[in-house]
């Protein structure tokens, strides 16, 4: 099936350009859609010149940083309009998301049906993330559980396939939340349409290159985002 892949980029120059070629020989016909926020790292020309070489290399530019959530979001809305794709992908640029995982996981789509790189279930793996780091995405995935009554272990994993009737959906939905959170009010509405969710074990493994975008003001803003979440749902 016609595949789109949407990545979020904020100065990724060091994995961008083999992250693409990568993607574009395992799946030659799917449409490779980069959403980049102005990355004064230059970013954005690296996916131009390789978007020169195959036209299935697309580039969204944006004016300003304004979350990892948001990027994906302008990224389906774009892949909607412009591709003929049927099945929507996430994933980072930073190698955290092993592309020789997507072709497992694409086998995994159903209807009604968000396929989900799972750090928590059995056969997952996290490998080199600091000790802090566990614990916060751990202690706040268990409570995104508990406040948002979400079936799914791992709500914050940008690893992801979701179908078109999921996509139309997300994009009718007027977020509340910008960052890695949108992941979780995602699932939130989906849920409440009767979406299932369907985890699949992932190998998370620490970027190597580059800068991680992740503060600490994100995460605490996220989790007060939560109930905001909860209570702004109109279906
Ligand atoms: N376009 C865009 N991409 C972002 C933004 N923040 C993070 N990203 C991208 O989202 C992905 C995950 O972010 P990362 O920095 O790896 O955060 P971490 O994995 O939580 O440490 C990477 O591909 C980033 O380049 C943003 O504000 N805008
Ligand atoms: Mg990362």
């Amino acid at each position: 099936m016609k595949t789109a892949i949407i990545i979020p980029t904020y100065n990724e120059r060091e994995n961008i350009g083999r992250l693409v070629s990568q993607l574009a020989k395992l799946l030659p016909e799917a449409a490779i859609i980069v959403v980049d926020d102005n990355s004064p790292d230059g970013t954005a020309k690296i996916v131009l010149s390789k978007r020169k070489k195959n036209s299935n290399i697309h580039l969204l530019l944006r004016k300003n940083k304004a979350g990892r959530g948001q990027a994906v979001l302008a990224g389906f809305a774009y892949a909607l309009k412009n591709t003929d794709a049927k099945l929507f992908v996430e994933m980072d640029a930073d190698f955290s998301h092993d592309p020789s995982e997507l072709q497992t996981l694409l086998e995994q789509t159903a209807l009604r049906t968000v396929v989900l790189a799972s750090r928590y279930v059995r056969g997952s793996r996290i490998v080199d993330w600091p000790f802090i780091r566990r614990v916060t995405s751990f202690l706040s995935n268990l409570l995104i559980r508990i406040v948002l009554n979400l079936p799914a272990k791992d709500n914050t994993n940008g690893y992801r396939i979701y179908g078109k009737d999921a996509i139309r959906i997300l994009l009718k939905h007027r977020f509340v939340t910008s960052g890695y959170i949108v992941l979780s009010e995602s699932g939130y509405v989906l849920r409440k349409h009767g979406f299932a969710f369907r985890e699949i074990p992932t190998i998370f493994v620490n970027r190597k290159r580059g800068k991680s975008n992740a503060s600490f003001r994100e995460f605490t803003e996220s989790l007060v985002a939560l109930w905001r979440i909860r209570f702004s749902f109109s279906p």
